[in-house]
């Protein structure tokens, strides 16, 4: 299989997710900047442009995140990176990454496209201002949950935190300071130490640069 993935982007959870299943697949950088999302062959895969997208070695693709991440994780179970299905983890499991899907992931968004939203500066502050407060409204509940556990789902690592660490690194970039959230910060310097996160991170640094 083939993931489409673009560095340090929203793509990073789906290839952390790959690396923590140790299964075989073939990376495949896609650069905004040359225009390598509004291929043909590309928006043949994701009308959207987006990344990430994994294709099937039967040429079937899957677009949207969370769907990636749970199938990648359903080829390894062994690596028990979903809770068992139909368990109330699960359930916790897809809350989660719901959350992080709607109210985090989509909660950056407005701190990198203030300025194709409004030219006036004072608007492009208040959009800014009402982005950093919303986001950390969420933080605090993730916060708060991680000051009972080690991961969001308790003492096992899912491939919800990989996708918690990927958007939660967008922060640096724009701004946000998470500091004040001391479970939420030790729990992602945890995350970044894990051998998959780095192989990851390393590797994509590698292929787009
Ligand atoms: N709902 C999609 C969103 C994917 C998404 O926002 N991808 C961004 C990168 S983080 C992207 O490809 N943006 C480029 C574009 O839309 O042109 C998912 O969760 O997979």
């Amino acid at each position: 299989m083939k993931l489409y993935f673009s560095e340090g982007a929203c793509s990073m959870a789906s290839h952390i997710a790959l690396n923590e299943a140790g299964i075989k697949y073939t990376p495949v950088p896609v650069s905004f900047d040359k225009g390598e999302n509004e291929t043909a062959h590309f928006l043949g895969l994701n009308p959207l442009g987006a990344i990430p997208v994994l294709e099937l070695d039967n040429g079937k693709a899957l677009t949207e995140g969370v769907a990636i991440m749970e199938y990648i994780a359903a080829q390894n179970p062994q690596a028990n990176l979903v809770p068992a299905k139909d368990s109330f983890e699960y359930f916790t499991f897809k809350k989660w990454m719901n959350f992080i899907s709607t109210e985090v992931h989509k909660g950056f968004t407005p701190l990198f496209a203030v300025e194709y939203m409004t030219k006036n500066k004072d608007a492009q502050q208040e959009i800014r201002d009402y982005a950093i407060n919303n986001l950390n409204e969420r933080f605090a509940v993730i916060d708060h949950e991680l000051s009972k556990n080690n991961f969001l789902c308790g003492s096992q690592y899912t491939v919800a935190d990989g996708y918690l660490f990927t958007v939660m690194s967008w922060s640096q970039y724009s701004k946000v300071d998470y500091s004040k959230f001391k479970y939420l910060a030790a729990y992602l310097a945890r995350v970044g130490e894990r051998p998959a996160v780095l192989k990851t991170i390393k590797l994509e640094e590698t292929l787009c640069n």
